[in-house]
């Protein structure tokens, strides 16, 4: 029985380990065009050149000098020390062709390994437009590898990387090859190291593994033989590192070495133009990241897309919207009048309906950030913020999580993984949830749709709803800057690292990345309205259907007699006679008063209150409450219109502007989303921060919603 051998994807962050990973295994693993799109470890299988093996597609690092969790999976799979899994067979090492010499540092490192590689060389497109030629013969007489050029997402070379493999695979390569040679003090303390190590902790300890130890003063290696010695193993290991360079760092040595070996190997290799080229990447980047065009550049492009979801959703909405009303219309008699037509008409489709009808909006919030992020200017955004906030202690590894978090909270926390610095990765995990993710978006239009006039600003060409939509957005993204201050002088202190974040070449963007992100958007949101959503919304449907007094009825069947002129009206009366008095509308008035500063009603508190597991509850909440209460306006009858006809008992509307935007603020601020706690907990292995994040989120959003309130009434809005 022979086992399917398992190849490593390798390489440097964004140099296209994940398109070379779908184009091997036919999967559609996430890719995206900046450097930590990949934070997990994904495996799949491919038929190379008539042969199965098992591919495994991991996050980018520059070094095996890991610091960043999504560093330390990739090396710790490299290395075999991943809990009952068989070591890798052979590495894939990807390089990126244009900045080959910066990533041939972690191929030296790979060299010491006593593993098969097969290089693959990326990006040829790239370099060729640098006018970088590499004499791809000559580098794999050097390199005493196999080398296969290859376009990962045009699909070319991937043939004969298979066979490449293949062949690897038949005739392991990981002996004798070139590879760095150091001092040889420095050689024969690792290997003295290494024979202690293995002494001291009774197994096998890699070559690579003691030089980590030796090299990386607080690295992983270190900690984690600490964890095992102990005894003595500190002093040891500064005698080591004294004995290993006389002097100098460790770290500086192995980086002047291996850079020497690298200029060695690409010597005569490698041709570059006389003049530098300058790309249009670059001249594209002069403004984009300049300080003043570049910022409004951004502040354009955010006023372009937030416009674009109010003026091209609303036609798209009005039919899902006249979809579900004819629906309900087509169903309801088939089922007999009761609960269960009430559950299906007025649950179902008038409350989980609802919340729906937000699907094109979302997926084109979707299509611009799918965009934004493959053409590269994702990077660029987040390059720029970055030298606006660092004052607030925001380094540049913290703003990808960030701006993926307006998109979703989860992926952006688990992005944080890409920060070495423990407390700057627990800072951003616990502001993200703060960016306003797509979830409260359905929230933002009905409330604005509602109560924000449809006029226009700018002479014509910016309408206000649209802004009003981009302030919602900048009001987490404003808190959350000063939830930094604050966390800057507490958790953070004197905690800045230094900025890295390499800027990929412009694109255009790959219609297959984007489609799979729309795609995998629109499944996750509906299944979320199949599951969370369609309980909760369960839930609240009964406890406001429930009782029914038969005394209400009877009641009202006299009035019917009475009055058969009236009757339809009659009818919605009723309708909202049972939801005064249903269980949610009697604990809505019992906590009445909490809601009071916010200035909301009981419909509103109960929403609120509901839509703590998820935050689209809320619409489909009210959507329920008017379905059931058959209230609304007859002349426009959807949610929006109910809102606006929604009166208190003296007449006067029961919603204004201040209530608006108090709700808004409130949704815009709450820590709303049972998975993103989960998520929180998941990567922070503890509870205590998913409870912190609650708690300083509600209790925010509380007070600002009532501050907005209170303001917003007090100017007559
Ligand atoms: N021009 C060009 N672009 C490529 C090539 N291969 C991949 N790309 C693009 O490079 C970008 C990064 O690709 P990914 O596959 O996400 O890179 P990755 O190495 O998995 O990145 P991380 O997961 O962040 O480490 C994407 O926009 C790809 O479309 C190529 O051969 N030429
Ligand atoms: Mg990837």
């Amino acid at each position: 029985l022979r086992l399917t051998p398992t190849i490593a994807l390798i390489g440097n962050p964004n140099t296209g380990k994940s398109t070379l990973f779908n184009a091997l295994t036919g999967l559609n693993q996430r890719v995206g065009n900046y450097p930590g799109v990949t934070v997990e470890r994904h495996a799949g299988t491919a038929l190379l050149d008539g042969r199965r093996v098992t591919v495994l597609d991991l996050p980018g690092t520059y070094s095996l000098a890991a610091h960043a969790p999504d560093e330390l999976i990739a090396v710790d799979v490299l290395l075999g020390r991943v809990e009952g899994e068989r070591p890798v067979d052979l590495v894939v090492a990807i390089l990126d062709a244009a900045t080959l010499e910066r990533n041939l540092y972690l191929l030296s490192q790979l060299t010491e390994l006593p593993i098969s590689i097969v290089v693959a060389l990326n990006m040829v497109d790239v370099a060729e437009a640098a006018r970088l030629k590499i004499d791809v013969a000559a580098l794999e007489r050097r390199l005493g590898l196999p080398v296969v050029p290859i376009r990962a997402d045009r699909r070319w070379g991937i043939d004969a990387l298979g066979r490449a493999i293949h062949s690897a695979l038949d005739h392991p390569n990981g002996d004798g090859r070139p590879r760095p040679r150091f001092e040889e003090a420095m050689e024969r303390e690792v290997r003295d190291l290494r024979a202690y190590l293995e002494a001291k902790c009774g197994r096998p300890v890699g070559l690579t593994e003691a030089f980590r130890t030796l090299v990386d003063r607080g690295g992983a290696a270190e900690r984690r033989f600490e964890g095992l010695i102990r005894d003595g193993f500190s002093e040891r290991l500064e005698g080591a590192r004294r004995a290993a360079t006389g002097g100098p760092a460790p770290a500086a040595v192995e980086a002047m070495t291996r850079y020497a070996w690298i200029r060695e190997r690409l010597d005569g290799c490698v041709q570059r133009p006389a003049e530098p080229v300058r790309t249009a990447s670059d001249r594209i980047d002069a403004v984009l990241t300049h300080r003043l065009w570049g910022t409004l550049v951004l502040l354009a492009v955010l006023v372009v897309v937030f416009q674009s979801i109010y003026r091209w959703a609303l036609p798209l909405m009005d039919g899902i919207d006249a979809g579900f009303a004819a629906l309900a219309g087509a169903v309801g008699p088939w089922i007999p009048e009761g609960a269960g037509r009430s559950f299906v008409v007025d649950g179902l489709i008038g409350g989980v309906g609802a919340v729906i009808i937000f699907l094109p909006q979302i997926l084109i919030l979707f299509l611009f950030i799918s965009i934004l992020e493959d053409c590269g200017y994702m990077a660029r955004a987040a390059f720029l913020m970055d030298k606006l906030f660092a004052k607030v202690g925001l380094s540049g590894r913290s703003m990808i999580p960030l701006m993926s978090s307006f998109a979703c909270a989860i992926p952006g926390i688990m992005a944080a993984r890409t920060i070495a610095h423990p407390r700057q990765r627990l800072a951003t995990i616990l502001i993200s949830p703060l960016m306003s993710c797509s979830a409260r978006l359905p929230v933002y239009v009905i409330l604005i749709g509602a109560f924000v006039p449809a006029t226009t600003v700018a002479g014509g060409w910016v309408g206000l709803q649209g802004l009003v939509l981009l302030g919602m957005h900048l009001v987490g993204a404003l808190t959350a800057i000063g939830v930094m201050a604050v966390l800057r002088r507490t958790i953070l202190r004197g905690a800045p690292a230094p900025f890295m974040l390499e800027l990929p070449p412009y694109q255009w963007p790959q219609p297959r990345t984007v489609a799979m992100r729309l795609w995998t958007r629109a499944r996750s949101f509906l299944t979320r309205a199949g599951t969370i959503i369609l309980v909760v919304t369960t839930v609240v449907w009964a406890l406001l259907y429930f009782p029914r007094p038969e005394a209400i009825h009877r009641a009202y069947e006299l009035r019917r007699a009475a009055e058969p002129s009236r009757a339809a009206e009659l009818e919605r009366e009723e309708a909202g006679a049972y939801v005064r008095q249903s269980y949610l509308a009697r604990m809505g008035r019992a906590i009445e008063p909490v809601f009071g500063p916010l200035g909301w009603d009981w419909k509103i508190g109960m929403g609120a209150l509901a839509s703590f597991p998820a935050r689209e509850v809320i619409v489909s909440t009210l959507g329920t409450i008017y379905n059931l209460g058959g209230a609304g306006d007859p002349e426009s009858p959807d949610l929006a219109g109910a809102l606006r006809a929604e009166r208190r008992a003296d007449g006067t509307p029961a919603y204004s502007i201040a209530v608006a935007l108090s709700v808004m603020v409130f949704f815009a601020l709450c820590a709303q989303c049972g998975a993103t706690l989960a998520v929180i907990k998941r990567e922070t292995n503890s509870w205590l921060w998913p409870a912190a994040t609650f708690a300083y989120m509600t209790g925010l959003a509380y007070v600002a919603a009532t501050g907005v309130f209170q303001v917003a009434r007090a100017i007559g809005l």
